[in-house]
């Protein structure tokens, strides 16, 4: 008798700065949650946000939703990376502009550390873009010891406005 595998939750971050920012959002969300094995449990509000790395390029919309999923870690980055594709996303430029971005920020308390797939994200904790909308939805998580709301207190929220848009149900 084959259980069904315990659900882990994670942590995803998503953002993009061309096209119709906010469409974009909603639709990488949607499509995410429309995955056999994913079921979306929180999402942020809305954060406009200045671009980090290239700088000279337009501000970026991010968010972050919590997910529940039967899915191993790395079906869940192909899962990701087929909303990225499906949205219309081209690699070109490394940290240039793109129209979604979806990345692991966390897999239940689980260390990754595979190409392509670090986890937890390796840069996480440094980012006030990716800190804010995650310590809207799970302050108290706790990230190589240290709580997430405690690391965004130490970045500060510099450069990261939290937009009043109505957030969509998930
Ligand atoms: C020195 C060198 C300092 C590189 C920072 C930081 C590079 C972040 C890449 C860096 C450096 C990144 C987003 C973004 C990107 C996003 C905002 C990246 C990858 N993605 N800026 N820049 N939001 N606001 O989602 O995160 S490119
Ligand atoms: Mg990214
Ligand atoms: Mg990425």
């Amino acid at each position: 008798m084959s259980a069904e595998p315990v659900p882990v939750e994670a942590a995803i971050g998503l953002g993009g700065n061309v096209g119709d920012k906010r469409a974009n959002l909603d639709r990488a969300i949607e499509r995410l949650a429309a995955v056999p094995g994913v079921r979306v449990v929180a999402r942020s509000g809305y954060y406009r946000t200045e671009p980090w790395g290239i700088t000279e390029q337009d501000w970026f919309l991010n968010a972050c939703v919590v997910v529940e999923t039967t899915l191993s870690a790395s079906d869940l980055l192909a899962a990701c990376l087929a909303v990225e594709t499906s949205l219309g996303r081209r690699r070109a430029e490394r940290w240039g502009p793109r129209i979604i971005d979806l990345d692991i920020l966390t897999f239940g308390d689980r260390t990754i550390d595979k190409p392509g797939l670090e986890v937890p994200h390796p840069r996480l904790m440094e980012r006030a873009f990716v800190l804010a909308p995650l310590a809207e939805l799970r302050p108290d998580l706790r990230v190589a010891g240290v709580r997430v709301a405690d690391a965004l207190a130490t970045v500060g929220a510099g450069g990261v406005e939290r937009l009043d848009w109505a957030v969509p149900a998930t």
